[in-house]
């Protein structure tokens, strides 16, 4: 079994992620969370276990700088933008090698399950996770279920097959939303086996929803979160991450 240390110290994980610019674009950001650098500062001083960048930023912000020894990186290897519509495809963008050079201690990889192009991402997923695995770098998977064939399913029933999906291709960690209750999260825990389990963070309505979905996910067994605007945006982040580690770690 792949060995998790490298972006984790603890059996659980909370992940900072700041891959919304590419995503998204800068309308999550304000002022402050635009700098890479105001979130490399979140992630250090609030414990991260690990922080999530694509390569252009890790390259200006985080390779060779001094933020390498605070804080383990996961180099996301794909995305795409909300600009096209359609069925979604995340085309690969940085290879393994290249997250080994910019100090990537893991890398993250989604896959639109259920997408037209599912076919395609799987490919390159595998091609990842052997080269990955070869190299002794963990692999976390983004495992979102989109596109027309899915529209139809139950949001439980999908989201266990989503998780499912990513033990089958050997991810070492699945990140996936939170599908809506506490016993179709213990479901999610279950179809994943050995393959540990992290929520998305979404955006949440109110800081009490969001603390209260990251309680019902620890109890059903998840291992952790790995949660980007809920902090970053929120007007004190150290404060929250402060609550959400009590609720993960303790
Ligand atoms: P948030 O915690 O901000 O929701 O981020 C989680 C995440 O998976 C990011 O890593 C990614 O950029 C984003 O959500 C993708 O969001 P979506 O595809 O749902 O628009």
């Amino acid at each position: 079994m792949i060995d998790l240390s490298k972006i984790t110290t603890k059996e659980k994980a909370l992940f900072l992620a700041y891959d919304q610019g590419l995503e998204h674009g800068p309308s999550d950001f304000d002022d402050e969370n635009v700098d890479p650098n105001y979130i490399l500062d979140i992630g250090v001083k609030g414990e991260f276990s690990a922080i999530i960048f694509q390569k252009g930023i890790a390259e200006k912000y985080y390779t060779g700088s001094s933020f390498v020894s605070k804080i383990p990186l996961i180099l996301k290897l794909n995305g795409k933008t909300n600009l096209i519509s359609g069925e979604p495809y995340s085309p690969q963008l940085c290879s393994v090698e290249e997250a080994l050079l910019l100090g990537a201690s893991a890398v993250g990889y989604t896959i639109y399950v259920g997408s037209e192009h599912e076919a395609q991402m799987f490919s390159e997923f595998s091609k990842i996770e052997e080269e990955a695995h070869s190299q002794d770098l963990p692999v976390m998977a983004w495992m979102y279920p989109r596109g027309k064939s899915v529209e139809q399913k139950s949001v439980e029933e999908i989201t266990a097959y989503a998780a499912r999906i990513g033990l089958e291709l050997g991810a070492d960690i699945v990140k996936l939303h939170y599908p809506g209750s506490p016993e179709s999260m213990k479901q999610v825990v279950e179809a994943a086996g050995l393959t540990k389990v992290v929520v998305s963070g979404g955006k949440k309505e109110t800081e009490e929803e969001f603390i209260q979905t990251a309680k019902e996910v620890m109890e059903a067994g998840a291992a952790g979160m790995a949660v980007g605007r809920n902090i970053w945006q929120h007007q004190n982040p150290l404060e929250l991450t402060k609550k959400l580690k009590e609720i993960i770690f303790t």
